[in-house]
């Protein structure tokens, strides 16, 4: 082989070198397919065009190169995108068994209508399904304006309407003191004590993300109306009430429970989401400068962590001031005696201040709807500071439950024994009073966890079974759906006004992949409670009602009984409107809350400031004031009016926050 100038003398001297095989060289010729007679052909060809010819079929290989590269990228992006979905996919499925096999009699399989992301929860919390009804973009152009809307304002501009004020050194101090978007101002400088380096390390506030980080939101009228409720009854609160417990409108005085400034505290974050900056900030100094939980007073376990410990912690969240994961962490650990009994189930009422703990006088039962319904809020306790103490504790207590004996198609009697850890009381069911929100807790819990605690779900679905099987029955004339009580075998057609939490409930476990059936109950249900407003004279519900079973001449489907028709302000009905409105977008939701709201305004609404409950829902010309404005009026009712006449779903997102049960939202925990 020879290798070289095999052209010297020739004019084009371009190439360099050629290789010969032994016929070549021996001047052996025709055609040769082997791999060296091509290559030489095909240089002998590129060597016979001209240099302009040469460029161009250069530029197109390197322009094809190019492409190539592209091409290959995005191929790797998409192929990369089907293997995740197919891994998805596979997880999603090995899921669904383990959830029929827990529980194949109770439990169906999750829908898997389109197997869009909306059927699986693990998927939804990463990427949540947008309702139709919602636009996207630019905050003032994400909200339709509701019908009755002439015209779109900020939330900025809101407060400009209701207050009056001159806004130059407003947005002054704003500029230089605002930390979050959404109300609360924070001076830098206030800040109580610097974070509890241990708090501040575990665990930051979550859900504060920067898309939650955004123009403040413009509210539309009846959000405004809203704003204007809350303001008048927090003028009665501060004028007459200030750091107590609860307003005594009427009389311009106030009643103590636990004297710890409860309606301050549990309308902490309604404040903030209404974007009451000033109030927030008065009531914020309030608890860095007056709140003190070392305090010789009894208090009610259940009732203090839902208020206190799930508003503080939900102030948190949203504000990212620890002043309120330190007074969280406070009362979480004054709490903690309740729980040291023979069988765990913890003792009703505790001295925060001695640290005690004990049963009611007159018997040693907890209510199970009371130590079933703090979980959510002990629990996020301990993810925040890192102290399993919390949590150990309140699982204790569902796992004790979910083994007892005692249940009825999954429904739990109203008392547990915090001796023998067993039910009392057997054989009586209610979804109201005691029992209500034991199911709640269930599936919140679930949704809390990252949907991981199988126990919670089957516990949940058994006792919606129940529910069906049990408890609903049809009214007449209207055939309303509703939820019964069941009394030793005998069905009795009361409902309290607190089970209305329950079609929200629903809809809620709807919206994260249960049973479609859910949704369609939640959708009767709700109606029912809706006409537990309409049909009654002021268009407010009494506390509890009785449906007629069978048709008479001139009755409607709701009877009350004297004892009954009080109302206290309750949330109930409104929550459930907010999460079928937040589901469906359907406005009917948002009207139906808006009635209620006006009817509020009517007969409830003391003109020196505060909202009273009432003792007569059924006398428009004296509804016979009780001189009571509740916690939960501000906390729960007023919040979840304004959530409910929201068009836009960041506000509390419902795949980030669950709501505690005094409508407190804590984070969903992201799946690890
Ligand atoms: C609130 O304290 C809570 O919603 C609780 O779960 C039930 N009772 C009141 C409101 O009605």
């Amino acid at each position: 082989m020879y290798s070289g100038a095999a052209a010297a003398g020739s004019p084009r001297r371009d190439f360099i070198s050629v290789t010969l095989g032994p016929e070549e060289a021996a001047g052996v010729g025709g055609y040769n397919n082997s791999k060296a007679w091509r290559r030489r052909s095909c240089w002998r060809k590129w060597k016979q065009l001209s240099r302009l010819q040469r460029s161009v079929i250069l530029f197109l290989f390197a322009f094809l190169a190019v492409c190539g590269v592209i091409s290959y990228t995005s191929m790797g992006e998409t192929w990369k995108s089907i293997t995740n979905k197919s891994l998805d996919d596979q997880r999603t499925e090995q899921e669904i068994p383990r959830l029929k096999l827990a529980n194949p009699a109770v439990l169906p399989a999750p829908q898997k209508a389109d197997a869009n992301r909306r059927d699986y929860p693990e998927l939804s919390l990463q990427k949540p399904p947008k309702p139709p009804h919602v636009r996207r973009g630019p905050s003032n152009l994400q909200i339709k304006a509701p019908r009755r809307d002439t015209r779109l304002k900020t939330q900025h501009d809101t407060m400009r309407a209701v207050e009056e004020l001159t806004e130059a050194d407003k947005v002054e101090k704003t500029e230089k003191s605002i930390i979050s978007w959404r109300g609360a101002v924070i001076e830098t400088d206030q800040s109580t004590e610097p974070p509890s380096s241990k708090i501040m390390e575990l665990e930051k506030p979550s859900p504060v993300e920067p898309e939650d980080q955004k123009e403040p939101v413009p509210i539309n009228e009846r959000q405004l109306a809203v704003v204007e409720a809350f303001r008048h009854a927090w003028k009665g609160y501060k004028d007459f009430a200030w750091g107590h417990d609860e307003l005594k409108p009427l009389s311009k005085s106030y009643s103590e429970w636990f004297g710890l400034g409860l309606t301050l505290i549990d309308a902490l974050d309604t404040m903030w989401i209404l974007g009451l900056k000033e109030e927030f900030e008065e009531a914020r100094k309030w608890v860095a400068n007056d709140l003190v939980f070392d305090k010789n007073v009894d208090v009610n376990l259940f009732e203090s962590t839902i208020r206190i410990l799930g508003g503080l912690l939900s102030t948190y969240h949203l504000s990212g001031d620890s002043l309120f994961l330190e007074k969280a962490k406070d009362i979480g650990n004054r709490l903690m005696p309740a729980f040291k009994t023979p069988s765990k189930i913890p003792y009703s009422d505790v001295n925060i201040g001695r640290g005690t703990a004990h049963p009611p006088r007159w018997t040693s039962d907890s209510t199970v709807a009371e130590v079933t319904s703090i979980q959510l809020e002990f629990r996020e306790l301990s993810r925040l500071t890192g102290d399993e103490k919390f949590r150990k504790a309140v699982d204790e207590v569902m796992k004790h439950v979910h083994s007892l004996s005692g249940k009825n198609d999954g429904l739990v009697p109203m008392f547990i024994n915090t001796n023998s850890g067993q039910f009392t009381h057997l054989g009586v069911y209610t979804l109201g009073a005691r029992a209500d929100s034991y199911y709640e807790y269930l599936l919140k819990q679930w949704i809390q966890g990252g949907k991981k605690e199988n126990e919670l779900l089957e516990d949940y679905m058994r006792a919606i079974e129940g529910v069906k099987k049990h408890l609903l029955q049809r009214s007449e004339p209207k055939k309303l759906t509703f939820v019964g009580e069941l009394a030793h075998g005998h069905f009795s057609a009361k409902m309290d006004h607190l089970v209305c939490f329950l079609p929200g409930t629903l809809a809620l476990g709807a919206h994260n992949g249960l049973a479609a059936d859910h949704m369609k109950l939640a959708e009767t249900l709700i109606e029912t409670c809706y006409q537990m407003y309409a049909q009654v004279e002021t268009g407010l519900s009494p506390e509890i009602v009785h449906f007629n079973l069978h048709a008479q001449k001139g009755h409607k489907d709701v009877e009350i009984k004297p004892a009954d028709r009080h109302n206290l302000l309750r949330p109930e009905t409104v929550e459930s409107l907010f999460y079928m409105y937040r589901f469906t977008g359907d406005k009917k939701y948002q009207d139906w809350g808006w009635e209620i709201l006006q009817n509020f305004n009517r007969y409830t609404r003391v003109p020196t400031g505060g909202y009273t409950s009432i003792n007569n829902v059924q006398n428009p010309s004296n509804p016979e004031p009780r001189d009571k404005m509740e916690s939960f009026f501000l906390g729960e009712t007023l919040k979840y009016m304004f959530l409910l006449f929201s068009d836009d779903i960041d506000l509390i997102n419902l795949d980030k926050y669950v709501f505690n049960t005094e409508a407190h939202p804590l984070p969903i925990w992201v799946p690890a």
